[in-house]
């Protein structure tokens, strides 16, 4: 089955929720360092690839720098 979606696929970079990618996304990103924990596993986008590394950091930095 072709499914084609109306909205467009984005990380979720507010992997802290508060609503903004800032230091306590940052924080639980550290926390998860080397592991596989999905809601940190933000990249590469859009998926992430089962590890908490520094491509997690860059997808979450790119958020962080668009905001300002
Ligand atoms: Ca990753």
């Amino acid at each position: 089955m072709d499914v084609k979606l109306g909205a467009p696929i984005l990380p979720v970079v507010d992997v802290f929720p508060d609503f903004a990618a800032e230091m306590g996304d940052f924080s639980k990103l550290a926390q998860y360092w080397g592991q596989d924990e999905p809601s940190v596993d933000i990249g590469p986008m859009p998926w992430g690839d089962g590890v908490v590394d520094i491509q997690d950091v860059v997808v979450l930095l790119e958020y962080w720098l668009s905001r300002y």
